[in-house]
């Protein structure tokens, strides 16, 4: 050893799962500049087996990051890897495609600049922020809530104002017409009922509603492209007031649209239908998907398996998880008091799904088309009541639901 020089002495570590010298680091601690002393292992062996309990130390740092660091510093870490979208104001998803291997012919477009919410509105906790903190952590993502009658009244108001937010959405839709400005229409409709758009800076979602069209299976950003004629598009809307959520979607047909969409959409419809008819007390959540995948695939349709209907009510997304496809592990059953939402979505060619680079648009793997339909439900003492219905009032727009 040459203990004359002034070169740093690295300590001898121990694996952080078996004890013995360790030197060895895991390259995503290096990549988050995690002191060397956090997590050493002796081998690759020991590595792979520590990894499912170590990765949540990189979660965790990174929440315990985002929390303490100011809003700009928190959207830029959520926009990472190089891939700039507008939230700033004057900034544009215009100036440079990322890199990315397009699954169909949808681009990205610019995204305009954030919406204000009145200060007499009730905001969710993410509304300043961007951090969901209720949420994440509430005992109700692991057991199902009772809602009492109050909370189900609530529930009530809340789902009927989605549900004419929605349809005010669905008035507007014509060739030419950007998802930007429907997202406008959902923006001022909901504010002007008294609510907040729940998913308005919900994990740093930029805009009051999700807008996916063709290829896009759900979570499409509404920007500044023109809806054009032959599209079909989903539009997604959740409201928070008196303290609780209502969601729903349905899917568009932009102008004169191919059979082939008009399969696609009907049959998600029915998929929809088929899966609220099985809701009652003693029902298990696994069901759902049984039903909605029968009807699919006997229609030459996939089911997509990464997004599933979820609990909500004081909370946006909490347990129940319900998937939509067949032979699912879902837990639990059915019982009177609960709500939750059934949302299919169902795709004309593969089951696969990708993300686009902003981190939230979803699409097919294969560029076919994807179509969705949702709603917020009760199960009662002997069914179902579906607390974001059709109204008299909604847009005849289904030809389908014509006697
Ligand atoms: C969703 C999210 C944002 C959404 N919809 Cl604008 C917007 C619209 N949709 C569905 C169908 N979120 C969901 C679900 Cl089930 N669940 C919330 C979930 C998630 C967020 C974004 C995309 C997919 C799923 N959140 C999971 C993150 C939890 C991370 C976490 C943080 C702190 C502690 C533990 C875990
Ligand atoms: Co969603
Ligand atoms: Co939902």
């Amino acid at each position: 050893m040459d203990g004359g020089s002034n070169a740093p002495v690295e300590s001898t570590l121990s694996c952080a799962r078996c004890g013995k010298p360790a030197n060895l680091q895991c390259p995503k601690c290096v990549e988050l500049r995690l002191p060397r002393e956090s997590a050493a292992f002796c081998t690759q062996d020991c590595f792979k087996e520590s990894w499912s309990s170590h990765k949540s130390v990189h979660l965790k740092l990174k929440l315990s990051r985002l929390a303490a660091s100011t809003p700009d510093e928190q959207i830029s870490a959520a926009l990472s890897n190089g891939w700039l979208y507008c939230l700033k104001k004057g900034q544009t998803r215009t100036s440079k495609l990322p890199h990315f291997d397009w699954t169909g012919t949808l681009r990205p477009y610019p995204i305009s600049s954030r919406r204000v919410v009145p200060a007499s509105v009730e905001k969710p906790d993410w509304a300043i922020d961007g951090t969901p903190k209720i949420e994440p952590t509430s005992d109700l993502q692991n057991v199902v809530e009772i809602k009492t009658a109050e909370q189900i009244e609530r529930m009530r108001e809340t789902c009927r104002i989605a549900r004419e937010v929605l349809d005010a959405a669905a008035r507007v839709i014509q060739p030419g017409v950007t998802t930007d400005e429907i997202d406008d229409v959902v923006h001022e409709a909901t504010i002007a009922a008294g609510g907040y758009p729940s998913p308005l800076n919900y994990y740093f979602f930029p805009k009051s509603c999700c807008t996916s069209v063709n290829e896009v299976i759900c979570h499409g950003i509404p920007d500044a492209r023109k809806l054009e004629d032959g599209d079909i598009v989903n539009v997604d809307v959740t409201v928070y007031y008196k303290g609780v959520h209502g969601d729903l979607n349905e899917t568009y047909f932009v102008g004169n649209v191919d059979e082939a969409s008009k399969h696609l959409v009907q049959c998600t419809y029915e998929c929809l239908a088929k899966a609220i008819s099985i809701v009652k007390p003693g029902v298990r959540f696994r069901e759902v998907g049984e039903v909605i995948n029968r009807h699919a695939s006997m229609s030459g349709l996939s089911v997509v398996k990464s997004y599933c209907g979820h609990g909500i009510g004081e909370l946006f997304h909490c347990a129940p998880n319900i998937p939509h496809y067949g032979r699912n592990k879902a837990v639990g059953v059915m019982k009177a008091g609960q709500t939750f939402t059934i949302e299919p979505m169902i795709n004309a060619g593969v089951w696969r799904d990708r993300s686009w680079p902003d981190g939230w648009t979803a699409v097919t793997a294969d560029g076919k088309r994807s179509a969705q339909f949702e709603h917020t439900l009760l199960v009662t003492e002997t069914g179902v009541e579906v607390l974001t219905a059709r109204l008299p009032t909604s847009p005849n727009v289904y030809p389908w639901l014509n006697p």
